[in-house]
């Protein structure tokens, strides 16, 4: 019982504190007001007194008291927020994450991420509520229609008749947009013929009427699997003509690219330049994949693999969900196709049309850049929309670049350069050193603000790429010099805001806050990693 004392002293210091709730201290707090809705979206310090409560009251005490600035309406802090996921990480923080509801609805979103310390004293809360729900005129509205009448409104919209990969979903919510909060049904349209698509439609709950959509493919029939068989090791020659050894699994003298030896495994498919996913588990007959068709299936198996081994050699990370979950990889998608995605499942990859693009599973960068787009969904969940879809895309550069370094694969600040127009060696697709090299912004002032690329999400991410830049190499940008702290550090703090500070809607000013709090949990507040990141988010213009 070595802990009796410590329970003791526990039971004491408590006796004789004043109170033992967690009293709101935000006097001790930075707060970053948002100004869209005049509500915290950042708030960092000792929010609370030491507590030996769980850190969900300390969390829910403190929502409670300061309700005045959360504005979350009638009810209490129970009410307005559910808990989604609770994790204790290696630093000792307890990291919550909330999704606000109204009348038990869940806001489209509005999550927050709050961190609670080994004191139990709650320490930072990200992600702006949405105030005053109650006083929406529209959600005072019942709901008219069914979640089938909502699905038929979105397939409305679509000027063709899709083959669905999953079946049309409506879940209510409540969304804000346009400065009105309403009850909506958001659809989730999820096809590849005759084009691939992964929709999500925001349909009046009351009205039926559409009120916005997005499509959230983020671009970059199952077939008989083997179940048993013994794990081996082929050889392979890359889209660029590299040889390197890949896990494969004999099964009924078939070779299949199956590597069992990374979580629940990673599978390579063949679409067969058809639009069917995942196609067919690529099948080798001699384990020796040399010929001009395995190049584009080999480069995207050992790619993931290289990938894995990042996430779970650098940050303890289980594949994209951290539970292991099988990679599926599939090649050689549609005719010509110049592009690579995460469709929601799975990643895919094009042959490119040979001048733009050529097999786009041929460069490291790509690949992680797609996986990475699964560790945000199961993470952050970044919406793919504006600034946080800007984010979410520079998350893949970042971590798609910080894997070509981990593994020496030629390393560098560009993206996509293995396989963007092959006939130019020097080009990219895109620069993090430079973004305005290929047309992107360096600098938010020259932020893209129309609704072309869902809101600019593939330009815009070159702010947030050259601020990541800055943080690593260090440079003189705009005025501003940065000390770099090296791509180590800089992954670093980027990987633990994504995983734990940032929402579902952070902007580049949330991410900044969410990056420096990040930094002040790894390095200290006056450490030279936290001037880092302040100086080049100063320097791309983002406060
Ligand atoms: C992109 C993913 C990648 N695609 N950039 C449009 O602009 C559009 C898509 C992309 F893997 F090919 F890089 O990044
Ligand atoms: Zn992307
Ligand atoms: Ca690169
Ligand atoms: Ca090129």
């Amino acid at each position: 019982m070595k802990n009796k004392f410590l329970t003791i002293l526990l039971v004491l210091v408590f006796a004789f504190s004043p109170l033992s709730t967690a009293l709101a201290k935000s006097e001790n707090g930075k707060i970053n007001w948002n100004k869209k809705h005049g509500t915290p979206e950042f708030i960092s310090g000792q929010l609370t007194n030491a507590s030996n409560e769980s850190a969900e009251e300390v969390l829910y005490k403190y929502l409670d008291n300061s309700k005045d600035k959360f504005k979350f309406g009638k009810g209490n802090a129970k009410e307005a927020f559910k808990i989604t996921s609770k994790k204790i990480d290696k630093l000792g923080y307890t990291n919550i994450k909330l999704q606000q509801v109204y009348k038990g609805i869940p806001v489209f979103g509005s999550t927050q991420a709050a961190h609670i310390d080994k004191n139990g004293v709650l320490t930072s809360i990200s992600g702006a509520v949405i105030p005053n729900l109650d006083k929406h005129d529209k959600l005072k509205l019942d709901k008219k229609i069914n979640k089938n009448e909502a699905i038929k409104k979105a397939q409305e919209d679509l000027t063709f008749e899709p083959e669905y990969e999953v079946k049309p979903e409506a879940d209510l919510v409540v969304y804000y947009h346009e400065n009105e909060a309403r009850y909506a049904y958001l659809v989730n349209l999820n096809f590849l013929y005759p084009e691939p698509g992964n929709w999500n439609y925001f349909i009046d709950a009351v009205t039926g009427e559409l009120i916005n959509k997005y499509n959230n493919l983020k671009y970059g029939k199952p077939t008989k699997k083997p179940t048993s068989g013994e794990d081996t090791v082929g050889t392979g020659t890359g889209v660029l003509g590299d040889t390197k050894e890949i896990n494969t699994l004999l099964s009924n003298s078939i070779y299949y690219l199956v590597d069992r030896t990374r979580g629940d495994g990673i599978e390579t498919y063949n679409a067969n330049n058809r639009t069917r996913l995942p196609g067919s588990l690529w099948a080798d007959s001699d384990n020796v994949l040399n010929d001009s068709n395995d190049r584009a299936a080999v480069d995207a198996h050992h790619y993931a693999g290289l990938t894995y081994d990042y996430y779970l050699n650098r940050f303890s990370r289980n594949s994209f969900d951290n539970k292991g979950s099988l990679i599926k990889a599939t090649v050689h998608y549609s005719r010509s196709y110049n592009n690579a995605f995460w469709n929601g499942q799975q990643i895919v990859f094009g042959d490119g049309d040979g001048v733009t693009f050529t097999e786009l599973s041929g460069s490291l960068d790509v690949i992680a850049h797609e996986i990475t787009h699964a560790v945000t969904e199961h993470t952050a969940d970044l919406i793919y929309y504006n600034e946080s879809g800007a984010l979410n895309e520079a998350m893949s550069d970042i971590f798609g670049t910080a894997v070509e370094f981990a593994f020496n694969n030629n390393p560098d600040w560009l993206i996509g350069e293995d396989i963007y127009t092959p006939a130019d060696p020097n080009d990219a697709m895109r620069s993090m050193a430079d973004p305005t090299k290929y047309g992107d912004p360096d600098h938010y002032d020259d932020r893209y603000v129309g609704t072309a690329d869902n809101g600019g999400v593939h330009w815009n991410s070159g702010i947030i790429n050259k601020a990541a830049y800055l943080i690593s190499e260090g440079g003189r940008h705009y005025g501003v010099t940065v000390s770099g702290i090296g791509i180590d550090k800089m992954t670093e703090i980027f990987y633990r805001a994504l995983t734990q500070h940032f929402t579902a809607s952070s902007t580049f000013s949330q991410a900044r806050a969410a990056l420096v709090q990040s930094a002040v949990e790894l390095y200290g507040a006056n450490s030279a990693e936290v001037q880092a990141v302040n100086d080049a988010f100063d320097s791309v213009g983002v406060n």
